[in-house]
Formats: structure tokens, sequence, C-alpha cells
């Protein structure tokens, strides 16, 4: 408020200034001014370096998971929410939209060893260990959907043939609701879910007697 204030004087000023100064018959006409033209270059470039170099700097940061974030993998379809955590064996084993079937929406290649033992929860809930980074991987089986949790402050699209990413750190336990914020068909509305921060050995406890998914699809 204070600095566009500033600016904001400071143009005005430089305005009347102006108007006072050159008020009196027309101006001189230089159509040319190499030095000057080359002057404002510089200026300007550096202008927008100095202005974005910060910004970009610290964007870098903030997009950058930190290495011991968890990797919880979201897989939205109309109308729900599906996660894929790793297995004992700490990968998430390979998945192909070409594979996905109603009990396999994933598409997990059951011949990949890392992928056998991953973890599957259809339709949620998400459940995170509290005050742990996490690192989620978003997909979407059809259309464009939005991975909206307005606590978090956390909102990705999830788009079909992509892998887009979001990491945050859970700081409160309790339960929390996905939202889709991303027009999706008929059932949009109803596209909510339900996410649980868990203290870290709640989560852990939970994770350990999961099983994986060869088990559960019966491979
Ligand atoms: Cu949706």
């Amino acid at each position: 408020m204070l600095l566009t204030g500033l600016a904001y004087a400071a143009v005005n000023l430089f305005l009347a200034y102006c108007i006072h100064r050159y008020h009196k018959g027309p101006a001189e006409y230089i159509p040319e001014e190499p030095t000057l033209e080359r002057r404002l270059i510089w200026i300007t470039t550096l202008g927008i370096v100095v202005l974005l170099a910060p910004g970009l700097y610290f964007y870098a940061h903030l997009i950058r998971p930190p290495k011991e974030a968890h990797t919880v993998e979201v897989l939205s379809q109309q109308w729900l929410w599906n996660y894929r955590y790793p297995g004992p064996d700490g990968k998430l084993g390979r998945a192909e939209v070409r594979n996905a079937s109603p009990a396999n929406p994933f598409g997990l290649d059951l011949e990949d060893p890392a992928a056998r033992d991953d973890i599957v929860v259809i339709g949620g809930p998400l459940r995170l260990p509290l005050g742990e980074p996490v690192l989620l991987l978003l997909r979407a089986n059809d259309v464009l959907h939005s991975f909206y949790v307005p606590e978090f402050r956390v909102k990705m699209d999830a788009v079909p043939g992509m892998v887009t990413r979001i990491w945050f750190t859970p700081t409160e336990a309790g339960e929390f609701q996905v939202i889709c914020a991303e027009f999706c068909g008929i059932g949009h509305a109803r596209m909510l879910g339900q996410v649980l921060v868990l203290p870290p050995e709640e989560f852990r406890a939970w994770l350990h007697t999961q099983p994986g998914v060869a088990q559960t699809l019966g491979h």
C-alpha cells in the first residue's frame, strides 16, 4: 500500500512537472536517439531480472518436495478418489490407464514386483501422517478433476494422460474433506472424499496391516 502509494505520487508529480516545464510551444522532435534507447533497454532488462530472480528462486524451493516426503498416488475418476501407497519396498509399481478395470482402476501391472505390494484404497479415505511431508502424484482416468482440500490450502488439477504433483505437510490432526474443484460431469458435486490426518505411529500401524494389491485382487 505504502509502496504503490509512493509510486503513484511519484508518477503524478513527474507528469505535473512535465506539463509545467513543456507547456509552452511545441516540443522538439527527436526521431531517434540510440544512446538513450540502449540505456532504457538495459535499465528495463535489469529491472525485470531483479524483480523475477527472487521469485523464481523461492518458487523452485516451494515446488521441490523434501527427500523424506511420503509419496501417495491419487487417482481421480468419475466420481471417486482412489489412493495408492508404496508397499514395503517403498516404490510405486508400473501402472497404465490401458490396464485399468473396475477391479483395478489404477491399471497396475501385476507382473511388476514393485506393483504387487502397492496398497490401494478405493474411494478413500486418504490417511496421512501428522507433521510429515507428503508428495501427491495425481492422475485422472477419464476427464479433468481437481484435488482440493481447503484447510490445507492445497489444490491441484488431475489431468488425463499426465501426472501432476503437489507436496505439503499436514500440521493438524483430524478429519478433512477433499472436494473436486473441476467440473467433471453429473456427479461432480458429490465427488467428495475424506482425509484423515493421524499421529505418525497410528498411520504406520495402519499402513503395515494393509494387504498388497496382488493379494486383494487374488493374483
Ligand atoms: Cu471430479
